[in-house]
């Protein structure tokens, strides 16, 4: 849906508090425009990524004497440094970090929880394709203090607010608080998030699938007859074209808007696939539910998962619920 005028992240999000939300102490809403203001910073600096090489080499030093780091390890330090001193979180998790991320003893902490991976697909940026950051909030279930993998280790259907941020052709913010999914396009002259996608609904129809078929032949028998059904056509809602970017967030994000179905199934030197579900699945699964679509390990409703480590992978299958649906068929044997 077309937005009327121009409607700042800021302004919609304390609109829906206004509305919704109630979020008395504002600090949910703070917390949401926090992780957007982190993702300015870092637009700012893979949109540059390609001057690297003319700015100086990661891991040396740039014409101005500045140490050029790794853009997914810049990116991490970004969001850490921009939330860990607000006394809205009690701890964090992040793709880049094998332990939880305290909140420092000087600062306060808060009531949320924010999983993160910040710079996912970040092996693409040499070849200019689009890579993200991908995040979910979550209320703390420990009572006081610094939080603990217990507030870590919830089930996606906890998720107060999850998105993403591609930064592809344009920078954009796609986020859900539970009220749908919205779009919002980085207007870099004025340094703001403007409205651009108004309640993002997964297309009726899958237009395209999206697996990395190098893997075939590893995949259980089922995921295969899977992917030469829809391949055959024979699904008559199915996919009509193949397109696999192999970077999540902008594979998913074409899905969203085009309507498809990605899949990144386990197979035999993966038992439980690549993905992560803390920071990657359950995101993207809140975001395709609250678009219409769905999302499963091929067994499981991804949201209903307990993660029972940080890092846990898992199978994904996610998109259109119909195409969802029928993987899983296939999977149990249905079919
Ligand atoms: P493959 C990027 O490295 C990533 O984590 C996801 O962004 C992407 O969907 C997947 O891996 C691609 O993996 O095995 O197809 O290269």
């Amino acid at each position: 849906m077309k937005p009327h005028g121009i409607i700042t992240l800021s302004r919609f999000m304390l609109e829906e508090r206004r509305r919704v939300r109630k979020d008395a102490s504002g600090a949910f809403t703070e917390l949401l425009l926090e992780v957007a203001f982190a993702a300015k910073v870092v637009a700012r600096e893979v949109n540059k990524a390609g001057l690297v090489e003319i700015l100086g080499l990661e891991g040396g030093e740039n014409i101005h004497g500045e140490d050029v780091t790794k853009l997914d390890v810049y990116a991490n330090n970004v969001f850490y440094n921009a939330l860990d001193h607000m006394g809205l979180l009690c701890v964090m998790a992040s793709e880049e970090n094998d332990e939880l991320i305290e909140i420092p003893d000087r600062f306060p902490v808060g009531d949320y929880v924010l999983v993160f991976d910040p710079l996912d697909g970040s092996s693409n940026i040499d070849a200019n394709v689009s890579i993200g950051t991908i995040f979910a909030i979550y209320r703390r279930v420990t009572a006081r203090g610094k939080g603990t993998v217990e507030d870590l280790l919830q089930p996606g259907n906890r998720i107060l607010a999850a998105g993403y941020v591609i930064y592809g052709s344009s920078t954009m913010f796609v986020c859900s608080t539970g009220q749908g999914v919205h779009g919002f396009t980085l207007d870099p002259g004025i340094g703001e998030f403007i409205l651009s996608h108004q309640d993002i609904q997964v297309p009726e129809k899958a237009k395209v699938y999206s697996v990395n078929e190098v893997y075939y032949d590893k995949w259980d028998e089922p995921v295969r007859k899977f992917v030469d059904h829809i391949k055959s056509g024979a699904a008559d809602s199915g996919p009509s074209t193949a397109r696999y970017i192999g970077s999540l967030v902008a594979d998913f994000h074409r899905n969203l808007l085009y309507g498809g179905i990605f899949l990144y199934p386990a197979d035999t030197k993966n038992k439980n696939g690549k993905l992560r579900l803390l920071y990657e699945a359950n995101p993207m699964a809140y975001v395709i539910e609250q678009a219409g679509g769905y999302a499963s390990d091929g067994h499981t409703r991804i949201l209903d998962k307990t993660p029972t480590d940080i890092h846990e992978r898992t199978p994904l299958f996610i998109g259109n619920r119909n195409m969802v649906e029928l993987a899983e068929k296939f999977i149990a044997g249905e079919m």
